[in-house]
């Protein structure tokens, strides 16, 4: 039985060999991501029971995601594939040191998943359950789903961790500050970023935000401070410093790597500040190699790196 459950849409991502950009590519590299699937393989690395489940298309691409997933050791007994709709896609290109994301995933299988797709007995055996805004910003199905997800959780003392994961080519900052917000008063554990934060609270101020997420019955963890995460409880900040980084491959997927890290750490009932610190090594890892979660540790290179362990080449 999954220790902790999320889901949401992973589509498959190609990402072009060459620097100049899709534009001039010819050849692809074949990966896939989506937040919730990359957390539930950063937690099955980790060697803990999670569960994802989405709606995938009936062709190539969610056979592929749906095996890849399920060879992480993933749960993805709930996975649905249909023939009504197709796998959703995102190509990603880095051109000069800028990054963009396109996504044709608009009427993709994974926004057709709706309440009734949720099983309640799945869900409230689990001690956690993970949401993010992109599920909430695909389909308004997907935004009820969230909803009732967390309904049936609270319902049964699954504890609820929420990442706003805000995607501003998905919809508009002013719709997705009213539904975000909302969503937000229902967590357990509130993963926000901090540029995320300024945005859906139309402040730069860090007092007034700190004010904002004291008002939440969530503890706030905020990613990307001045290179560290904080910590906001009942108005109280702390910080917890980032590992470096020995190089900076690809940074999409650190904020899933972390969450998943800092879910174990919970698991493992460590303290905040402990399991926050798991959750940065994780992103850390993450971001030294290409794709958003192929750099997801294993438990053991985890205990490796924090022993300091010499690497053995041959
Ligand atoms: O957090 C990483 C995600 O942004 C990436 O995997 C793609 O889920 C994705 C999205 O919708 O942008």
């Amino acid at each position: 039985q999954p220790e902790v459950i999320t889901f949401g849409e992973s589509m498959a991502l190609m990402i072009p060999e060459n620097p100049k950009g899709i534009e001039y590519a010819q050849h692809f590299q074949g990966m896939f991501g989506g937040a919730e699937g990359n957390l539930a393989i950063g937690i099955s690395r980790l060697g803990h029971r999670a569960g994802w489940f989405s709606r995938l298309g009936k062709d190539p691409f969610g056979r592929m995601i749906l095996k890849r997933i399920r060879g992480e050791g993933v749960d993805v007994s709930r996975v649905e594939l249909t023939p009504e709709a197709p796998t959703g896609l995102m190509l990603r290109e880095d051109v000069s040191g800028k990054p963009s994301v396109y996504y044709y995933r608009k009427g993709s299988a994974a926004s057709t998943l709706g309440p009734e797709h949720l099983d309640e007995e799945y869900i409230k055996q689990a001690k956690y359950l993970h949401v993010t805004g992109i599920t909430a910003a695909l389909s308004s199905s997907c935004r009820e789903a969230v909803k009732e997800a967390i309904r049936i959780a609270r319902r049964h003392e699954v504890k609820v961790c929420f990442d706003p994961n805000l995607r501003l080519k998905l919809w508009s900052l002013d719709e997705a500050r009213e539904v975000l917000l909302e969503l937000a008063k229902d967590a357990d554990y509130f993963l926000p970023g901090l540029d995320e934060l300024k945005l859906l609270y139309e402040t730069e101020s860090f007092d007034e935000i700190v004010a904002h997420l004291s008002k939440l019955r969530a503890v706030s963890i905020v990613k990307g401070g001045n290179n560290e995460t904080l910590i906001v409880e009942q108005g109280q900040v702390s910080s917890v410093p980032y590992f470096k980084a020995e190089r900076v491959v690809d940074t999409v997927g650190a904020g899933d790597g972390f969450c998943a890290g800092f879910i174990v750490g919970l698991l493992k009932n460590y303290s905040l500040t402990e399991a926050v610190r798991l959750g940065n090594l994780i992103g850390c890892m993450i971001v030294q190699v290409e794709g958003d979660w192929e750099g997801a540790p294993t438990w053991e290179q985890v205990e490796a790196f924090l022993n300091n362990e010499k690497h053995v080449e041959r």
